[in-house]
């Protein structure tokens, strides 16, 4: 550090010598005013003394700072490129392949999901139907999750008005009246008023047996009850997904009874963004598998992906329409992929 002191008439005569003598960067720090030694002094009015300080190496450190600022600049440009490219696709992505990537995007299947199915359709050859059937590979592939051995208990937990009664109605018909299995039904849906009414009304046309259960310990009992069954199909209060407490409360009854498999139900009328903090909020209830409903309502299907791809639950069945018991079909996973791009094209 350089210091240095001067003895002027005022300020602005100070800041000249000191930009003079020590530079742009010098800083005052001090000033106070003083008499002139000796005798003259006391005739003469009182002077400025200043002192200033530059440091020496200033110079250095911002050249430093400068050449850090650089690379920093540099790289932080080189990583805007990378995600450029990885969101857009790379640079040799064909024409066909974009037209891909738009589709895909407004099916509402999220950018990372684009971006995993593109992989190699992107910068890969071929014309548009070669780049399809490669796109419905990919996506079939991600859709193939390991489906859970059956179980002859089949739970449906989901969140309300998704269709989980009504699905449960046509599953159970197909059961009984096309496969001859003997099947019965149970609800531990007492929460919502007209119900267990709107089960009865099912089970009266069907022939199938319903039962009403309050407590953890009446599932397990009625469970129990029907194990001359060939399927038993459990119904269950739609529960808001933010509401933890309820979650865990049906969890408490589903861990009554073992092996079930629980089906989350989900409707394709459900925002993305919802369905997968739906999906995540659910998994409280251990579900093994998934299904989608109201098929019928939207040509926004992309959203099935993300859920897939997130879980890693496979989707056992989907429905389009209301109809007990014909709207439900199994989902097979290239079906699925076929179904999804071909909403996509038509939306
Ligand atoms: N368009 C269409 N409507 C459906 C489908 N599945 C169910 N629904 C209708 O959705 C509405 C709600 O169905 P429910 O089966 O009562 O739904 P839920 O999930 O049991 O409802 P909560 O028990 O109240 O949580 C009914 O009007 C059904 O007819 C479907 O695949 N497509
Ligand atoms: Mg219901």
């Amino acid at each position: 550090m350089k210091i240095k002191r001067y003895v002027v008439r005022n300020m602005q005569e100070a800041l000249s010598l000191i930009r003079r003598d020590l530079g742009p960067d010098a800083v005052i720090i001090s000033t106070r005013k003083v008499r002139e030694r000796g005798l003259r002094g006391y005739f003469t009015p009182k002077k400025l003394e200043v002192t200033a300080a530059v440091d020496s190496k200033t110079g250095h450190v911002e050249k430093k700072q400068e050449t850090l600022q650089n690379k920093l600049e540099q790289e932080v440009a080189e990583m805007k490129e990378m995600l450029h490219k990885l969101t857009t696709g790379s640079q040799q992505e064909t024409p066909s392949a974009r037209r891909w990537r738009e589709l895909l995007l407004e099916a509402e299947i999220s950018e990372e999901v684009t971006n995993y199915l593109l992989r190699h359709v992107a910068a890969g050859e071929g014309d548009d139907s070669q780049q399809q059937q490669k796109l419905v590979e990919e996506m079939t592939a991600l859709l193939e999750k390991k489906l859970p051995t059956r179980s002859n208990i089949i739970t449906f937990v989901g969140p309300t008005g998704v269709g989980k009664t009504t699905t449960m109605a046509k599953l159970a018909a197909q059961f009984a009246l096309y496969q001859n299995k003997n099947v019965a039904m149970v609800t531990i849906d007492t929460y919502r008023i007209g119900a267990v009414e709107q089960l009865k009304t099912y089970g009266e046309i069907m022939g199938i047996p319903i039962d009403v259960v309050m407590t953890p310990r009446e599932l397990k009992q009625t469970v129990d009850k029907h194990n001359d069954k060939d399927v038993i199909l459990i119904d269950t209060a739609g529960r808001p997904s933010k509401n933890h407490m309820q979650i865990r409360e049906l969890r408490g009854f589903l861990d009554q009874i073992e092996p079930v498999e629980t089906c989350l139900v989900l409707s394709c009328t459900t925002r993305g963004k919802d369905l997968l903090r739906i999906a995540e909020d659910f998994k409280e209830t251990n579900y093994k598998s998934l299904i989608f409903t109201k098929l019928d309502e939207t040509d926004i299907l992309g959203p099935i992906v993300d859920v897939v791809y997130r879980t890693s639950a496979p989707v056992r069945y989907i429905t389009s329409g209301q109809n007990v018991p014909d709207d439900i079909e199994e989902a097979t996973p290239e079906k699925l992929a076929k179904m999804i791009l071909g909403a996509a094209s038509n939306a």
